[in-house]
C-alpha cells in the first residue's frame, strides 16, 4: 500500500478511531520509509508522507503523536535513517498497544460488580476497560449509543456481543432517558488538551452533562498519546467536520433550497463534567492533563515545533 492509499484508507474512514488511526499512519510511514530508494531526497519524501498522513483526519492528537514520534528520526547515511525510523515507529506501536491493555487493568478496578455502564461511539481504550471487567468474572451490562451518522455503536455492540457482554443498543437522542439506570459511562478520547478538555465524538458533551445531572461517574479512556502538546503551546484543536451526505441524503437534501446540513464529528467536554481520566500510567483528574504532556510526551515547549 502507497501513502495515498493509506491517507485515503483514513479519510473515507475504513480505518476510524484515533488509536487504530495512529498506528495504521506511523506503520504506513515506516513501510514507505523502508522502501524509498531516493538517496539525496530521502528527508523530503518521509516528510512529503508524513504531512499527507497528517492531513487525513484534524482531531485526533495520537496521529500527530505517532507521527511525531517517528519524525524524531536521526542518522546520517539513507540506512541509518531506515534503522531509525523503523525502530521508532515499532516502539510506537508498541507502546500503543501495551498501553490499551494497561488501560484495561487499572480502569477494570473502578467498574463494580453488577454495574451499568454507558458508552459512546466505538472506542478500544474504553472497550478494553469494559471487556477487561467481564473476563475477570464481574457481572456487567451496557448501553450502547448508536452514534450517527456513522452509526460506530454497531461495532461496539458487535465487540460486546462476541464477548457474551449483555448489552442495551439506544439511539443518541435516548441517552438522558436512561442514564437513571446508569453506575458509570466510560467513553474514550480523541485529544485531551492541557487544560483536561475532551475532544471525543459529537454527542459525548450531552451525555457528559447527563450524566453530572444523574450524579453518575462519567471516566474517560485515553492511553498519554491521546493529550496534546500542541494545546500547551497555545493552538486549538481544529474540530472536523464531515460532509452533509453522512447525515441526509443527497436526493433528499437536493429537494429543499433554504438547507444546509451541519455535520460535525466530534465535541468538546469540559474537566468539570470528567471525573477521572484512566491513563496507561494512572488514574488521573483531568487537572493533571498538563504534567502528563510534560512528563510522559517529552515535549519541552521550547523545542515544540507546531
Ligand atoms: C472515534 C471516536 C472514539 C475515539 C477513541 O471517532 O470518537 O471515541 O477515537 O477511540 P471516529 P480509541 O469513528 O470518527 O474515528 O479509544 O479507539 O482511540
Amino acid at each position: 500500500m502507497n501513502i495515498d492509499e493509506a491517507a485515503e484508507k483514513i479519510k473515507n474512514m475504513e480505518i476510524r478511531g484515533a488509536a487504530k488511526i495512529a498506528v495504521f499512519a506511523v506503520r504506513a510511514l515506516r513501510d514507505f520509509a523502508l522502501n524509498v530508494e531516493a538517496e539525496d531526497e530521502f528527508d523530503t519524501l518521509i516528510s512529503r508522507a508524513a504531512t499527507k498522513l497528517l492531513d487525513t483526519r484534524p482531531t485526533a492528537v495520537s496521529l500527530y503523536n505517532g507521527i511525531h514520534y517517528v519524525m524524531k528520526y536521526s542518522g546520517i547515511t539513507v540506512n541509518e535513517k531506515k534503522e531509525s525510523i523503523k525502530s521508532l515507529a515499532d516502539e510506537f506501536i508498541e507502546r500503543a498497544e501495551r498501553a490499551n491493555e494497561q488501560i484495561g487493568r487499572i480502569g477494570e478496578k473502578r467498574i463494580k460488580n453488577g454495574s451499568t455502564l454507558m458508552t459512546h461511539c466505538n472506542s478500544s481504550a474504553a472497550l478494553s476497560i469494559i471487556k477487561t471487567a467481564f473476563r475477570k468474572g464481574k457481572k456487567i451490562e451496557v448501553y450502547v449509543t448508536e452514534s450517527r451518522p456513522r452509526k460506530q455503536g454497531l461495532i461496539t455492540l458487535k465487540e460486546l456481543d462476541d464477548e457474551g457482554i449483555p448489552t442495551k443498543f439506544i439511539v443518541d437522542s435516548a441517552v438522558r432517558y436512561f442514564m437513571k439506570d446508569v453506575d458509570m459511562v466510560v467513553v474514550g478520547a480523541d485529544t485531551i488538551t492541557a487544560n483536561g478538555t475532551l475532544i471525543n465524538k459529537i454527542g459525548t458533551s450531552q451525555i457528559a452533562l447527563a450524566a453530572h445531572e444523574a450524579r453518575v461517574p462519567f471516566i474517560v479512556a485515553a492511553e498519554t498519546f491521546k493529550f496534546s502538546p500542541k494545546t500547551l503551546h497555545g493552538e486549538l484543536v481544529s474540530i472536523e467536520e464531515r460532509e452533509a451526505s453522512e447525515v441526509l441524503e443527497d436526493e433528499v437534501l437536493d429537494k429543499y433550497s433554504h438547507v444546509t446540513v451541519r455535520n460535525p464529528a466530534f465535541d468538546t467536554t469540559p474537566r468539570e463534567y470528567i471525573d477521572l481520566i484512566i491513563t496507561e500510567v494512572g488514574a488521573i483528574p483531568p487537572e493533571m492533563a498538563y504534567v502528563i504532556i510534560r512528563e510522559y510526551l517529552g515535549y519541552a515547549l521550547e523545542e515544540f515545533e507546531g
